[in-house]
């Protein structure tokens, strides 16, 4: 169905005719603006924003581009189309249709995962709130609110499924999600990387690049679910979710070309002769890929675990591309899974997030890849690398161990000094200036290899309304 951009809510699900649903969501739309102001972006809420918007939900018309206020961006709700008698692909009801209503029995665990994937929304809008003051450029600063009011719609998205299946308590839910907040200790937001603050912007390329690209790892397998309607509205949320990856990775490749420029004048790669230049050795980048990563990887949850056996039995969470592998029942087969207490036979059910880990991790790989081509291009013997799973790891079997980035065992001396230090960041927020003439770049990275929508990077991407 085309999206209906008459209505106040932007929508493709005929909330027009559904009069309660649209008055409830009509409801909540004020306290998601008023939220919004108060914990968005902060300083630009009334510049002109070169953003672009959903027209279409299909691959071919799904962008315009245009200078958007933030508050008056498009909001609303968008499914990929239904796919015609679609079954279910995995799990205990393989060959059934797909669900069009929650099935009663699944109603509390459909929840909770619906909630767990939009609290990490305006979380991350929240943690990147005060990034615009420091941008290295327009171009990066129009990035940053592009990745930053497609959360809000992610945001829309599971309040949308909350509001339309789950009755009372979804509203309740959908409220709850404008309370928590990002690092609140009395109400953090539910997965421990959505609580760490974004304050520098090596951390917002660390985090688009490693925490984002689990959201797509996620959605991928909420993508599977036999429940139609998340199935849908995580497919195209995925689309959006390209380029917040995107971001992060020209992002780091950006940092790391302006160093290697450095250390090819220098003919040296010591840190401490690069800082006097204010750009960002090469071994600091490494501690925050080790920081940013290892947190990403405890989004996965445990790497034994029955609550992804009982999502995938119930065809409610699937693996990423579910439709590349073989067997999708699942229940005669094991993983040699690595513990602590060595390998263990773990039913491949109980597996599944160490499964959907691992392809996230091959997928982690092909940035590293990249950056390391160019560095050796340059003529220089360093090499960034992910650190083993078992470092640095606060949720499944490796939590409370401790293992240095190669994976051996070490004193916590060690998983310290592999991390950024008190030093490393200061010296991070030192760099840190707003540059906020169209065209100029910080000292510390270099302007992209080309701009938004065929724009040049000089174009005028956030300016002051007129
Ligand atoms: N922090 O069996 P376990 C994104 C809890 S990012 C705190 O090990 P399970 C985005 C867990 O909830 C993607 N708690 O794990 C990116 C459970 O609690 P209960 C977000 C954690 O359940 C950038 C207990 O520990 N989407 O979209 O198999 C910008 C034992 O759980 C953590 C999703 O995560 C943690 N790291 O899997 C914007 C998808 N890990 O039930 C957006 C929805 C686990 O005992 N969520 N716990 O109270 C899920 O599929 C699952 O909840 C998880 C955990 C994969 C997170």
């Amino acid at each position: 169905m085309a999206i209906d951009y008459q209505s106040k809510i932007p929508n493709n699900v005929d909330l027009s005719n559904d009069r309660a649903l649209q008055r409830a969501l009509e409801h909540w739309q004020p306290a998601f603006i008023d939220w919004w102001k108060d914990l968005g972006p902060t300083m630009y809420q009334g510049h002109d924003v070169y953003l672009r918007t959903a027209t279409s939900v299909d691959a071919k018309g799904w962008a315009t581009f245009g200078h958007v206020k933030m508050p008056d961006y498009r909001w609303g709700i968008f499914l990929a189309d239904q796919q015609k008698d679609r079954t279910i692909g995995f799990g205990d009801y393989k060959g059934k249709p797909v669900w069009q209503q929650v099935p009663g029995e699944y109603r509390s665990i459909l929840r909770r995962l619906i909630v767990t994937q939009g609290d990490t929304e305006p979380a991350s809008v929240e943690q990147q709130r005060l990034l615009a003051l420091t941008a290295p450029s327009l171009y990066d600063m129009r990035n940053l609110f592009q990745v930053n009011v497609e959360e809000g719609r992610h945001l829309w998205a599971m309040v949308y499924l909350l509001h339309a299946y789950f009755g009372r308590d979804g509203r309740e839910e959908a409220e709850e999600m404008l309370f928590r907040h990002s690092g609140d200790p009395d109400h953090p937001r539910i997965l421990g990387t959505f609580n760490e603050p974004i304050d520098d912007w090596l951390s917002f390329y660390m985090f688009t690049y490693f925490t984002d690209r689990d959201g797509k790892y996620q959605l991928k397998s909420l993508a599977e679910s036999g429940f139609d309607p998340l199935a849908r509205t995580c497919s195209f949320m995925l689309t959006e979710e390209a380029h917040h990856m995107f971001v992060g990775e020209t992002g780091i490749a950006r940092v790391i070309k302006r160093t290697l420029e450095e250390m090819t004048k220098l003919g040296s790669d010591d840190p401490e002769a690069l800082r006097k230049t204010g750009v960002i050795d090469l071994p600091l980048l490494q501690r925050y890929i080790n920081f940013w990563y290892s947190s990403a990887l405890d989004l996965f949850g445990s790497e034994i675990s029955s609550n992804a056996a009982t999502y995938f039995a119930n065809g409610l969470k699937g693996r990423p591309d579910e439709g590349t592998y073989e067997d999708h029942d699942c229940t005669g087969t094991i993983e040699q899974v690595e513990t602590p207490n060595g390998v263990e036979e773990i039913a491949t059910r109980n597996a599944m997030n160490l499964i959907t880990r691992n392809a996230y991790i091959r997928d982690c790989e092909i940035g590293l890849t990249r950056w390391n081509r160019n560095i050796a291009k340059a003529g220089f013997n360093y090499q960034l690398k992910l650190p083993s799973d078992k470092f640095n790891r606060n949720v499944g079997v490796w939590a409370g161990h401790d293992f240095d980035p190669e994976g051996r065992a070490c004193s916590r001396e060690a998983i310290i000094s592999a991390l950024p230090s008190e030093q490393d960041r200061s010296y991070v927020k030192s760099l840190m200036v707003g540059i906020t003439e169209p065209g100029q770049c910080a000292n510390w990275t270099c302007p992209p290899d080309r701009g938004i929508n065929s724009m040049p990077f000089e174009y005028e991407y956030v300016r002051a309304a007129a």
